[in-house]
């Protein structure tokens, strides 16, 4: 029998190219949350893919932007240093938007990275064959990228061939994690990150980037399998507090109700869920809540 291979492969892009998508569609299960926005993944994620002679331990990161306060510092942090110590870099690009300057400038340091670069340009269902086509172009003249696949987190195209490929770039090592592992996230920090997903998809405008969430507390009910889950909401400024509550609450209800039905499958049973909303100003600028929230 060969020798069991594994390692660690962290997938980096600019906002919004599809890489929790893509995260979640490899190791065959939701554990990044996914929305429209740019910069919706804060924190390093990390997703396990086991088979029976390799490992590969998936870094999903924050897509890389010029920070606008210290959140944003903190992301661009642990995307640059999920470029260390890995067995490969699995780089992800847009196909509709294409290859562009903000690309460029992540690509300069990536061709600085120790680790092989593997490029994957997402979303083809979406884009056409010559927008592909000129992607894989311009991501063709940096010499450093060993291998340039295209394909669709979404549709799953293209996405046994980059396992393929990123499994060659393993090393003789140990099982990281056991077989059912899919995530080292704890479950309440998963709750914390559904609550914001619903947040930043029901949400409006600028209100979404200034929303944190911290999951107070999860108790399991004693007389019945039940678990009550009591979430914070954090915002900004008091304009922001009355949007995510809404009209008679409506707002904040709706948030609950997606959220509940998304955490009762998580946990596999019914959810009561309370939810709070308080404002923290300018609370992305601050070690304390940063702290409080996870973003250390
Ligand atoms: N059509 C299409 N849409 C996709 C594909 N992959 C992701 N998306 C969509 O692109 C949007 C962004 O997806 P995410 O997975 O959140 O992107 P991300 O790169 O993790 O974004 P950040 O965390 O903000 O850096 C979502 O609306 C996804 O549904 C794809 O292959 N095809
Ligand atoms: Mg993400």
């Amino acid at each position: 029998m060969s020798e069991f291979r594994s390692g660690f492969v962290s997938i980096i892009g600019c906002p919004n190219v599809g890489k929790s998508t893509l995260l979640n569609k490899l190791v065959g299960q939701k554990i990044a949350i996914v929305t429209d926005r740019a910069q919706t993944t804060r924190n390093k994620i990390t997703g396990v893919l086991t088979r029976p002679d390799y490992q590969i331990v998936f870094l999903d990161t924050p897509g890389v932007t010029n920070p606008k306060n210290k959140l944003g510092e903190y992301m661009q942090k642990v995307a640059y240093d999920a470029m260390n110590e890995v067995e490969a870099i699995l780089f992800v690009a847009d196909a509709e938007q294409g290859v562009r300057e903000r690309d460029a400038a992540l690509l300069d340091r990536l061709g600085h990275a120790k680790a092989p670069v593997v490029a994957f340009i997402n979303k083809t269902d979406a884009a056409s064959l010559g927008q592909a086509n000129e992607a894989e172009e311009t991501l063709g003249k940096r010499a450093f990228i060993k291998t340039i696949l295209r394909g669709s987190a979404e549709t799953g195209k293209g996405l046994e061939e980059l396992e393929e490929t990123l499994s060659e770039l393993l090393i003789p090592g140990p099982k990281y994690f056991p077989d059912d592992m899919v995530t080292d996230q704890p479950e309440r920090i998963i709750c914390g990150e559904l609550i914001r997903e619903k947040a930043l998809l029901l949400l409006r405008e600028e209100v979404p980037h200034g929303v944190g969430v911290g999951v107070d507390r999860m108790e399991r009910r004693e007389d019945r399998d039940m678990m009550d889950v009591y979430a914070t909401i954090y915002c900004e400024r008091e304009s922001h507090k009355g949007i995510i509550i809404g009209k008679g609450g409506s707002m904040l209800k709706k948030i609950g109700q997606e959220a509940r039905k998304d955490i009762e499958w998580m946990l596999g049973c019914p959810v009561n869920l309370q939810l709070w909303v308080k404002i923290k100003e300018d609370w992305r600028n601050r070690q304390g809540m940063l702290h409080e929230l996870g973003y250390e």
